[in-house]
C-alpha cells in the first residue's frame, strides 16, 4: 500500500515534469515556457524550550529545501505552473520529495484555477502558505476569481495536502469566500466567510465544522498605517458546540529621518475556552496561518487563546538591509485552556487555572539582507522570558533562547 502511493507519487512527479514536453510534441506550443530555482538553506539552534537550565534540551539543526518550478503560457490567458519541492530538516525527518504547486489556470476577468496552490489571503493571519516551515502549506483546490473595477470576487474550495508532519487519516477541507474592495488609493477592505471541515473517523461524531467570517481594513497612507481584523466562529467541533472570535489591530508610523525608522505597535487577542468540562468549546481556531513573524519569531505563540501586545521598531540602513527589534507581551486569554505554540499545538496547560494567565515576553532581534534580486540572507535571534504562568505550573522559568540564519536563492 505504501510502496503503491509512493508509485503513484513518482509517476505523477513524472508526469508533470514531462508535461511541457508533451505539449509541444501535441502542437500545443506554448508562447513562454520558464523554468526557474529555489533553494534555501538554514541552521538553527534553540535552547530551553523547557524553561528549566538544569535539563539539557539544546538542539542544533538545519533545514534545506530546493523548488524546480516550471511555468508555461499560452497567450495571455490559460497557465500552466508546477513546483517540485525536496525538504529535509537534518536529523529529526526522512528526505521529503513532493509535488507542491501543479495548476491551470484560465480566463481574464473570470478566472479558473485548478489543481494544487497555495493560498494566501490578507495578511496570512487565517490562510496561509506557512512558507517559514521547510515543507510549507498547499491545497488540492479549484478556484474561480471576479475582477470587477475596483473588487475582486473569490470563491473556492479546497483540501489540505498532507505532509510528513501531519497527522494521517485526518483529512482537512477548507472553503469559502474571499472579497476584496480597494475603496480609494488608500483604504483597502476584506471580506470572508470561510469553512473548515475536519473528518477525524473512528467511534461518535468527532468531526470538526467550523464556519468563520470577518473583514480586513487597511489604512496604508505614508508615513501612517493601520490594519484591523476581527474574525467571528461558530460551529461544531465534535460535540461541542465552537463559538469563538478574535481581533488584531497593527499600528505603524515612519519617522523622516535617515534609516526611515518605523515605529510599529499591535494588539491581538483570541478566545479561550473558560472550561475544559462542559458543551461548550471557545478556543479560537487560528484555521491555517503564517505565524512566524507576526506573534514572535520563536514561534511560542498561536492565534488561539492569547491576549497579545506588541512594540517594535524597524530601520531600514540601506536598500537592501532591513533590521528590526520588537518586544512581545503574552497572556492567556483564560486560564484553564491550553498555551498554543505557532503551529497550533500545546505547550502546556493547567487545567484548574490556579497558575494563571502570563505567560511571558519575548525579545526579538532580526535582519534581512538582500544581496541582489537571486539572493538574501536572514539572521535572527529571539529570547522567551517564561512568566508566573510558567514558574507555577513546572517549578521553574528559564528563559529559552533561539537563534536561526538563513540562505535563500531564487532566479
Ligand atoms: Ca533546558
Ligand atoms: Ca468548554
Amino acid at each position: 500500500m505504501r510502496q503503491s502511493k509512493k508509485f503513484r507519487k513518482v509517476l505523477l512527479i513524472i508526469a508533470v515534469l514531462f508535461f511541457p514536453l508533451l505539449s509541444f510534441n501535441c502542437g500545443l506550443l506554448a508562447d513562454e515556457v520558464k523554468v526557474t530555482e529555489e533553494v534555501r538553506i538554514r541552521s538553527e539552534i534553540r535552547n530551553n524550550a523547557d524553561f528549566n537550565s538544569s535539563l539539557n534540551d539544546y538542539q542544533n539543526f538545519a533545514g534545506d529545501r530546493v523548488r524546480l518550478n516550471i511555468s508555461e503560457k499560452w497567450n495571455d490567458s490559460a497557465k500552466f505552473f508546477a513546483s517540485v519541492q525536496h525538504a529535509r530538516n537534518t536529523g529529526t525527518t526522512p528526505d521529503f520529495i513532493s509535488l507542491y504547486q501543479g495548476y491551470f489556470e484560465m480566463g481574464k476577468v473570470l478566472k479558473f484555477k485548478v489543481g494544487r496552490q497555495e493560498y494566501n489571503l490578507g495578511d496570512n493571519r487565517l490562510v496561509g502558505n506557512g512558507n517559514w516551515t521547510n515543507s510549507a502549506r498547499s491545497f488540492d483546490s479549484v478556484r474561480m476569481d471576479y475582477h470587477h473595477g475596483n473588487t475582486d470576487w473569490m470563491i473556492f474550495d479546497a483540501k489540505l495536502v498532507k505532509t510528513f508532519n501531519q497527522p494521517a487519516g485526518s483529512d482537512q477541507y477548507l472553503y469559502g469566500t474571499y472579497n476584496r474592495w480597494q475603496i480609494n488609493k488608500f483604504n483597502l477592505l476584506e471580506t470572508y466567510f470561510l469553512g473548515k471541515y475536519v473528518m477525524f473517523g473512528g467511534a461518535g461524531n468527532r468531526n470538526l465544522n467550523i464556519y468563520t467570517a470577518g473583514c480586513r481594513y487597511v489604512y496604508d497612507r505614508k508615513p501612517w498605517y493601520l490594519e484591523i481584523e476581527p474574525p467571528i466562529q461558530w460551529g461544531d467541533n465534535g460535540r461541542l458546540i465552537h463559538s469563538a472570535y478574535a481581533y488584531s489591530i497593527v499600528g505603524s508610523y515612519e519617522f523622516k529621518s535617515p534609516f526611515k525608522p518605523r515605529l510599529q505597535f499591535e494588539r491581538a487577542f483570541a478566545t479561550g475556552d473558560p472550561n475544559p468540562n462542559d458543551l461548550s468549546d471557545n478556543t479560537f481556531d487560528n484555521l491555517y496561518p503564517t505565524n512566524h513573524k507576526r506573534l514572535g519569531i520563536i514561534d511560542y505563540q498561536s492565534w488561539k487563546n492569547l491576549d497579545y501586545w506588541k512594540i517594535g521598531l524597524e530601520l531600514k540602513p540601506s536598500k537592501k538591509l532591513t533590521v528590526n527589534a520588537d518586544y512581545n507581551f503574552f497572556k492567556l486569554a483564560e486560564a484553564r485552556d491550553a498555551w498554543y505554540r505557532a503551529d497550533g499545538s500545546i505547550i502546556m496547560q493547567d487545567p484548574t487555572g490556579r497558575s494563571g494567565t502570563d505567560t511571558g515576553k519575548e525579545l526579538d532581534l532580526y535582519g534581512v539582507y538582500k544581496i541582489n534580486d537571486n539572493l538574501t540572507l536572514s539572521l535572527g535571534n529571539a529570547t522567551f522570558y517564561p512568566g508566573d504562568y510558567v514558574k507555577k505550573l513546572k517549578g521553574k522559568a528559564d528563559p529559552s533562547t533561539w537563534l536561526y540564519f538563513q540562505i535563500e536563492y531564487k532566479n
